[in-house]
């Protein structure tokens, strides 16, 4: 009758990359509910990084990506939800494969749309973990040498 106690959970978010800009939605969920984010998803058992980022925009957006690169990893706790948890967040950046193709949202119960941002003209309000992210510095743009 005990209640299993709760255990951090992997999920990984993409950075898809269209020329200058970024593909972002504004989130229709409990943790974040409103505010913009990455599309991402969990990890499911034998997956590898790669394949659930593929797996996972496919699911969202009905878009097909490569080149899929790892960026970095985040520990986010949120834990003042009704239902605190913590993820540990794989970021990764990726490219269309057919850069004409436009995103669909095939979860429209869970997002409120996608569309293309400009680094410096991101949406607002961002949700939190990428937020902070981004004062910190992050780009997920790859520099030109
Ligand atoms: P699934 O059922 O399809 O597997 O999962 P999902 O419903 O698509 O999960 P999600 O909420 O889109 O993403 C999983 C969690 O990742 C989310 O609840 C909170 C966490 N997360 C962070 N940082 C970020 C971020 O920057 N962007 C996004 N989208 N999620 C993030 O901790
Ligand atoms: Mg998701
Ligand atoms: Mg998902």
């Amino acid at each position: 009758h005990h209640m299993a106690s709760p255990s951090p959970q992997v999920a990984v978010a993409i950075c898809l990359l269209k020329d200058k800009r970024i593909l972002m939605g504004r989130r229709l969920v409990s943790i974040g509910n409103s505010k913009y984010s990455l599309p991402s998803g969990h990890l499911e058992f034998g997956e590898n990084f790669e394949e659930c980022a593929i797996r996972e925009i496919k699911e969202e957006t009905g878009l097909d990506i490569e080149k899929i690169e790892f960026l970095k990893v985040t520990n986010n706790l949120f834990m003042d939800q009704p239902k605190p948890a913590h993820y540990v967040v794989v970021f990764v950046r990726a490219v269309l494969t057919d850069p004409t193709q436009t995103p669909i949202n095939l979860e429209p119960e869970k997002c409120d749309g996608w569309d293309w941002y400009e680094w410096d003209k991101l949406p607002h309000p961002l949700f939190g973990p990428i937020k902070k992210m981004v004062t910190d510095g992050f780009n997920p743009f790859p520099t030109i040498s």
